[in-house]
């Protein structure tokens, strides 16, 4: 019998409503929900193509352990039993920070909440981390600073109600496809639309603004326009007054900022610069989204801090069609967030280093806690290289592909004693791991995802999970078991969300229920909001007032020269997904974009001699892979993309993994490369085919 099943979309954050269509244990198709409140009837081309990721070809379906150079089948008991010795011997004889966990945020709050538990708990470690770090962990940091919390301010639908519309360094209708509709609908209806990208994005394109600024000039740009908007008295000054502390600190700091200098550093005119801080500060409210090309830079918190302090001189917080919006990319990355995936913060972003809230949770949970400070993601892999890390399991991601730098990453995880990975599908991380567990997908499980609005909502089973494959909570729940550890006897997925509403205080009015009725709430949803929050700070923020901090302008890690002479950047592309391992199931979404590209400017292209899809050699100091070029005016002169989705073009074998001071956060944005032209009939070989040659030559 076919029946339609309500549940999200499993890609990006903006949280679609689908229908699950099954038959049996197969999903058929998708449909949109009309009367979802964000999608309202729509979905993007992966939201249509969900079904194909649910397939049950290539799927791991069984536990597998290690046999040489493949894997053989196992029960879950004798592979639990490996995981028990290896983990309990390593936490045991060289120190819990010797192990760690990635969570993942394409699973649910309920998967997040129990690994997280696990790792502190049973592994007594606060090494767990997920995606965020590679992705808004500068947005965390930052905002938590100037505002006191780190999530989007406001709603999707204050698109809608905004009179400006600001787009910095973020594609959303690539990214977050039904939100660039959305705001596609806002400009036809008279918003004035002002983008900020060093490329010509399809918003870029109807924008009434584009500042296309040099690749990470970010700050400078943003400290030139609140330098013109205080010297011109543009402010917003009832609003500084009463909520905003610092402003002679912050007036000192960036005078040094003049339009003329800020030209030189990002290339942006002068006039359009102060057109666009006329703009701005005179919107009557204006929403500002910003993404990637903000925060994967080794200044992504500082990027972050000066939008909030352009945001907040202005006013352009705390009311309808305002804000200061990270669109948050994965389906759950901002619930991963939320459910204390992070070394630094527990659920609902209590500080790990507070004894308080150790303590706090060691009694809710009913045992001791981790009490050193735990490693980032990129810090865990550092430890690898040097010996001082010993086992990781990770749950549903790709770092060999979705990291920077691939061939220090694969380095790293060669040498663990031991490597699990959870997964759906055998991943390239997947085919380096010790034991692989196999996982079930969204349309196999009970549970909920929190969008980029801070919407919780109901994720919901469809169709029995194919062989043994298992929720992620139930996974973890086996594995405490088999550690002997108390506290992870849940019986469905609702017993997992009371234990987390129980002690994450910005979800304290949630339910299962009451996600049903309300099609998701927004937290913060407690006492004080027990209906949730569209619109966060609207009289005042969680520090009291918010902070105005300056930040200087720094330089990329690594800049074009002789050698390496285009700046190289890394994006998305609407038909494919991260890793790809969901999306390249689709023949659909294949026939779109089947192959990694490489977008070049065509004064470039007539330089180096190449033609439309000419193949080259991508090199960079770490490595090279082989592709075909678009000849295309997206990227100005001197600036080449990639995209990041193919694993047999994977764009981080070029990419740089300087950091973050703050947030560890890698520069995913930035580096130099040059350009290879290859034979004109030659065929770019895959990544694979270019290592299988390079051993062989190491061996002659
Ligand atoms: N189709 C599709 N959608 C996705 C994903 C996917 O893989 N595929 N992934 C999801 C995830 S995990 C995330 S985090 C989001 C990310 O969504 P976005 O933030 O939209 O992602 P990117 O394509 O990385 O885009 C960043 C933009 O920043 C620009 N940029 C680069 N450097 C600078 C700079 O110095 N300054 C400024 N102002 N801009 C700059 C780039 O040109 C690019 O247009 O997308 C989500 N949605
Ligand atoms: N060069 C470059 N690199 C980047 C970026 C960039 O812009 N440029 N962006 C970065 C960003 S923003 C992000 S978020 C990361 C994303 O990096 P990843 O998180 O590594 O990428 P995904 O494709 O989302 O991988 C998720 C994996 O989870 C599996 N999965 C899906 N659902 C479940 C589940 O319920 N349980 C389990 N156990 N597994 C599941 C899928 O099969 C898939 O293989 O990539 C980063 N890497
Ligand atoms: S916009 Fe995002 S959530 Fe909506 S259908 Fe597309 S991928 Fe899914
Ligand atoms: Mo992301």
């Amino acid at each position: 019998m076919i029946k339609t099943t309500p549940s999200v979309c499993p890609y990006c954050g903006t949280g679609c409503g689908i229908g699950l269509r099954s038959d049996g244990d197969k999903v058929i198709g998708v449909e949109p929900i009309s009367s979802h409140p964000i999608s309202k009837g729509r979905l993007c081309s992966k939201g249509w193509s969900a079904a194909f990721a649910t397939g049950h070809e290539n799927r791991v379906t069984s536990p597998m352990i290690r046999e040489g150079e493949g894997f053989r089948k196992a029960s879950w008991d004798e592979a639990l039993t490996l995981i028990h010795e290896k983990f309990s011997y390593h936490r045991d004889h060289h120190g819990p920070e010797t192990v760690g966990m990635i969570s993942c945020a394409r699973a649910t709050n309920e998967d997040n909440y129990a690994i997280q538990k696990f790792a502190r708990t049973v592994l007594k470690t606060n090494n767990i981390d997920h995606c965020a770090r590679i992705c808004h962990s500068p947005s965390v940091a930052g905002l938590q600073q100037t505002l006191g919390s780190g999530a989007m301010t406001n709603s999707i639908a204050d698109v809608g109600k905004a009179d400006v519309i600001v787009v910095f360094g973020c594609d959303p209708t690539e990214s977050h496809s039904i939100i660039g509709s959305d705001i596609m609908k806002a400009k036809e209806a008279g918003a004035l639309l002002m983008v900020v990208d060093p490329r010509r994005t399809r918003l870029a394109e109807i924008a009434d603004v584009h500042l296309q600024l040099r690749l990470g000039t970010n700050v400078a740009l943003l400290n030139g326009l609140v330098n013109i908007i205080l010297e011109r008295g543009w402010e917003d000054k009832a609003f500084v007054a009463e909520r905003v502390d610092d402003l002679d600190v912050m007036r000192k700091a960036i005078a040094e900022y003049t339009p003329e200098r800020v030209e030189e550093i990002t290339g942006v005119p002068v006039d359009q610069q102060i057109q666009f801080a006329r703009l701005y500060s005179h919107a009557r409210a204006a929403f500002l989204a910003y993404g990637m090309g903000v925060t994967q830079y080794v200044s992504g918190t500082n990027n972050v801090m000066s939008i909030s302090n352009l945001a907040l001189i202005c006013g352009h917080v705390g009311k309808q069609g305002a804000g200061i919006n990270p669109l948050r990319g994965q389906n759950n990355v901002q619930g991963a967030c939320d459910m204390g995936c992070l070394p630094c913060q527990y659920p609902g972003y209590q500080q790990a280093n507070d004894p308080a809230v150790r303590d706090k949770f060691a009694k809710a949970w009913g045992t001791t806690v981790g009490q050193i400070p735990g490693m980032t993601s990129l810090g865990m892999n550092e430890a690898m290289l040097d010996d001082a890390f010993h086992a990781l399991m990770i749950f549903g991601e790709d770092p060999v592909l979705t990291d920077p730098d691939q061939n220090q990453v694969t380095k790293a995880l060669k040498k663990l004693d031991c490597l699990v990975v959870v997964e759906m599908v055998m991943t390239e991380t997947a085919q380096l791991a010790d034991v692989v567990l196999p996982a079930a997908c969204f349309a196999e499980k009970n549970g909920t995802f929190a969008s980029c609005e801070r919407r919780v909502q109901r994720v919901r089973k469809a169709v029995n999970p194919p062989g043994e494959c298992k929720s992620d909570w139930q996974t973890i729940a086996m594995m405490a078991e088999k550690f002997g550890a108390k506290g992870f006897g849940w019986a469905n997925s609702e017993e997992v969300f009371n234990e987390i509403v129980s002690v994450t205080p910005i979800y304290s009015h949630m339910s299962y229920p009451r996600l049903d009725e309300s099609r998701g709430l927004q937290w913060p949803c407690n006492t004080h909001h027990p209906d949730g929050s569209p619109v966060l700070h609207e009289r005042s923020f969680p520090i009291g007032k918010a902070r105005l901090i300056p930040v200087h302008n720094l330089p990329t890690a690594e800049q074009p020269d002789v050698e390496y002479p285009y700046y190289l950047t890394t994006i998305r592309l609407h038909f494919h997904y991260g890793c790809g391992s969901m999306t390249r199931k689709s023949p659909l979404l294949e026939r779109e974009s089947p192959k990694g590209l490489l977008f070049m400017n065509p004064r470039d292209a007539n330089n180096q001699k190449l033609f439309n899809h000419a193949p080259v050699g991508v090199r960079s100091r770490r490595g090279y892979i082989e592709t075909r070029v678009v000849v295309t005016d997206q990227v100005p002169p001197g600036l080449l993309s990639i995209p990041y989705h193919f694993f047999d073009t994977p764009s981080n074998q070029l990419t740089n993994d300087a950091q973050d001071p703050v947030t560890r956060m890698p520069e995913l944005k930035a580096c130099a490369v040059r350009v290879e032209p290859l034979a004109r009939d030659a065929e770019p070989k895959s990544i694979h085919t270019l290592r299988a040659l390079h051993e062989a030559e190491l061996a002659e």
